[in-house]
């Protein structure tokens, strides 16, 4: 299996993260997002993934699998220990609202692209970014605060999807000086998920390309 991605990208360390609790050990193929313009937005890359953006997953037999999420799930199926998600069907859909809220309505939004378009081309100055970044994030996590368990990780005694999804995008606050004080739940939960040899194998700042 060889992973495409980058050493800091939120989508490709919530991956290592899925892969990591699996025991899935990919060869890294490291796609700098910054360089030159960005790797990811070249010809041989979009051959491997027509949209762009990391990760990437390559199979084994060539296949590739694209979206974070949707490959997730296809681990979870098919190494299914340990499980990501609960039995239950309702602590299931607990679990998956508040991956959802990170992966589709907080990360979307301080994003390479959407930020490189807000400063390049619609000229918004840096503090203006700083607060549209700090806004999205600060909304998300405070009803992630209300909605995760008050001690443990995000759900319970064990990591899930929920600390997958919830470790890096506090590592996407603190690198944008987002204030965590206000989500004393999220603080303790993903202070004990960093502590987990997974999570500390996934680290960005333990990666071939980390800079
Ligand atoms: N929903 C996708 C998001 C993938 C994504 O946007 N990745 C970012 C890095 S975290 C990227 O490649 N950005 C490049 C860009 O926006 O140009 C997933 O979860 O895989």
């Amino acid at each position: 299996m060889k992973l495409y991605g980058y050493w800091r990208s939120t989508s490709s360390y919530r991956l290592r993260l899925a892969l990591a609790l699996k025991g899935v050990v990919p060869d890294q193929v490291p796609v700098h997002l910054v360089r030159d313009g960005g790797e990811h937005r070249g010809e041989a890359y979009r051959r491997i993934n027509p949209q762009g953006r990391v990760p990437s997953l390559a199979l084994a037999d060539g296949r590739v699998l694209i979206q974070s999420p949707a490959i997730i799930e296809y681990l979870e199926e098919v190494y299914p220990e340990p499980p990501l998600l609960p039995a239950d069907p309702v602590a299931r859909a607990q679990v998956r609202a508040v991956a959802a809220i990170i992966g589709c309505d907080i990360h979307p939004l301080h994003n390479v692209g959407p930020l490189n378009h807000l400063r390049r081309d619609l000229g918004r100055p840096e503090e203006e970014v700083g607060a549209w970044i700090g806004r999205w994030i600060s909304e998300g996590f405070t009803a992630i605060e209300a909605l995760i368990g008050d001690e443990g990780y995000c759900f319970g005694a064990g990591p899930g999807l929920a600390d997958v999804y919830l470790v890096p995008q506090v590592y996407a606050a603190r690198r944008f000086a987002v204030p965590l004080e206000p989500f004393p739940r999220i603080t303790r939960a993903s202070s004990l998920a960093e502590a987990h040899p997974a999570f500390q194998a996934a680290h960005p700042s333990r990666q071939p390309d980390a800079e």
